[in-house]
């Protein structure tokens, strides 16, 4: 689950196996919440010829680091291939523009 920016109230509840329990209140405070553009598949918050080559490279059956796959099937085919590389590197020279 991907948390909006905002403040987060949680009781947790603890119990154990003779119904003894315990509980306590978190607080979480979202204050920037990332979202990352197809195509990115490291994470710099950029996508340039760097992400072209790491999507090539996970074709070919190397294993890029940091590789985030998720950002990586830019054509939804269902597949990480040279066609995604190709519309990375297309994206990246002004020729088209990644699906949102
Ligand atoms: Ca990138």
């Amino acid at each position: 689950m991907i948390l909006a920016m905002d403040t987060y109230i949680y009781e947790c509840i603890v119990t154990d196996q003779i119904d003894q329990s315990d509980s306590d209140i978190v607080i979480v405070t979202v204050t920037h919440a990332t979202q990352w553009q197809l195509g990115d598949v490291n994470h710099d918050e950029t996508i340039d010829i760097i992400d072209t080559l790491m999507i090539a490279q996970r074709y070919v059956g190397l294993d890029p680091q940091p590789f985030y796959p998720e950002e990586a099937d830019v054509d939804g085919s269902g597949a990480i291939d040279i066609v995604d590389a190709l519309m990375v590197a297309q994206a990246y020279v002004g020729l088209t523009k990644l699906p949102p």
